[in-house]
């Protein structure tokens, strides 16, 4: 039986002002064709199918399109909810895509839901733990002692009794670390960022399954061994995933132990890109490649460019961002503002500032107008 694994879709995100709806379409039938192509059995979709619990009009057309395609593909679905997801809005017709082989994990009810899956092997079982904290799983299990994350997942897994002499697969969106911490992308949010120790859960407590879908990281990559694994987010969704790639997991299962996996790249629409240089040579036309490409420009010019966001769109309209980094940049990250702060005034730290700045002295009309928003502000007050 042959799997796709999908996580982290995030459908209906955007990337600064632009939205990405498109190029999530562009990649859903990407990977429609590699269903085909591939003749793939079945697809599991490992949480954060939405980007935010109230997702938008064409968020919810665009899911309603990939899984109206893959149930008349004929295509096993298996969806949880991960940390982005409404539960209840995901829950939408559940029981009635059911029959479509469209099946939606969203919420903990207290037991870790299975589904029977059979090829020429025998039966094959999906497991599916959409996104858990510690507390929700206390609640069902009130005399076990769950200190953890890690404990939470273990007591659901073994109150599940599964019958390991089978196949058995799991889907789940949660913090797991192999020999140290799954690396993260960046555009996961603070729920990855500010992982405590409480949340983790040890790869070990997923060892005996054959393959575990895993999502909530958005950067590609095994943990622990290689049938557990982040399916990574469809596409980049920070700056600091210009330089990574994305895949898919295609995993072919036959006996009990036999898991192949193999990665699929990703090609998305547009790229996300990070280009640094200044501007006439980012802007020379050999320098100037795919145009439509999301854009994060860092100039080195010494000098603030008048309007250099809406030049440089000239050439990429879909510039993101641009930021400087020079010798003022630099001296402002070696400056430590909680030193000086206590020592001088109001007006000499902004006279300051802006010599660091521009490279030279604040005009007295500048700092007059800067001292009146400070006392609007109450940041100053009338006899400083
Ligand atoms: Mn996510």
């Amino acid at each position: 039986m042959r799997f796709i694994h999908l996580g982290d879709l995030h459908i209906g995100k955007s990337l600064g002002e632009y939205n990405l709806i498109d190029d999530q379409k562009y990649l859903l039938e990407q990977i429609l064709g590699l269903i085909s192509e591939r003749s793939v059995d079945a697809v599991l979709i490992a949480g954060d199918v939405y980007d935010r619990t109230l997702p938008s009009e064409a968020a919810v057309n665009l899911l309603d399109w990939f899984i109206s395609s893959l149930a008349e593909a004929g295509i096993k679905t298996f969806i949880i909810s991960g940390n982005h997801d409404s539960e209840d809005r995901l829950s939408y017709g559940k029981r009635l895509f059911s029959d479509k082989g469209i099946h939606i994990v969203s919420g903990f009810k207290g037991e870790l839901e299975q589904f029977d899956l059979e090829d020429e092997y025998g039966r094959l079982k999906i497991c599916m733990l959409p996104f858990i904290k510690a507390s929700q799983v206390r609640y069902y299990y009130p005399d076990e002692d769950i200190p953890s994350y890690d404990d939470a997942v273990r007591t659901v897994i073994e109150h599940a009794d599964i019958d390991y002499s089978g196949r058995n697969i799991l889907v789940a969106h949660q913090f797991v670390t192999g020999e140290g911490d799954p690396k993260a992308a960046g555009s996961e949010g603070a729920s990855v960022q500010n992982v405590g120790l409480i949340e983790k859960i040890s790869f070990s407590s997923l060892k005996d399954f054959d393959y575990v879908a895993l999502g909530h990281i958005h950067s590609p990559q095994r943990v622990g061994r290689d049938n557990i694994r982040y399916s990574g987010s469809l596409m980049k969704y920070s700056l600091s995933e210009a330089n990574s790639s994305k895949s898919v997991p295609l995993i072919t299962i036959r006996g009990k132990g036999d898991a192949e996996i193999e990665l699929i790249p990703l090609r998305p629409m547009r790229d996300l890109r990070h280009i640094t240089g200044k501007l006439v040579q980012l802007l020379s036309s050999e320098n100037i490649t795919d145009t439509d490409d999301f854009m994060y420009v860092t100039l080195t010019d010494e000098e603030i460019i008048d309007d250099a966001m809406n030049i440089i769109r000239q050439y990429y309209p879909n510039t993101v961002k641009i930021d400087y980094r020079n010798s003022h940049t630099k001296e402002l990250e070696d400056f430590d503002i909680s030193e000086t702060a206590d020592s001088k005034s109001f007006d000499e730290l902004i006279s300051d500032f802006y010599r660091k700045m521009y490279g030279t002295e604040i005009s007295s009309d500048e700092l007059g107008i800067m001292m009146s928003a400070a006392r609007e502000a109450g940041v100053v007050h009338e006899a400083d």
